[in-house]
């Protein structure tokens, strides 16, 4: 389970384009989004760093929380 904090995300409309950039790297990921905690958890068995930059390629900035 990857965790990143990512401010930037502020709407349904987001969510879900957070959603697909995560599915479009990894089609067999779960992506769990926490809108009012602007949280993004991710199971996938990509690595953390190649999630991230999936989700920065979207146009939002990735935290990784421990
Ligand atoms: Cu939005």
């Amino acid at each position: 389970m990857i965790t990143f904090q990512v401010n930037d995300m502020t709407c349904g409309h987001c969510v879900s384009t957070v959603t697909k950039a995560v599915k479009g790297l990894d089609a067999t990921a779960q992506v769990d989004i926490d809108l009012a905690a602007h949280k993004v958890k991710v199971e996938s068995a990509r690595p953390a760093g190649e999630v991230a930059a999936a989700i920065r390629e979207a146009g939002f900035t990735p935290e990784p929380l421990a």
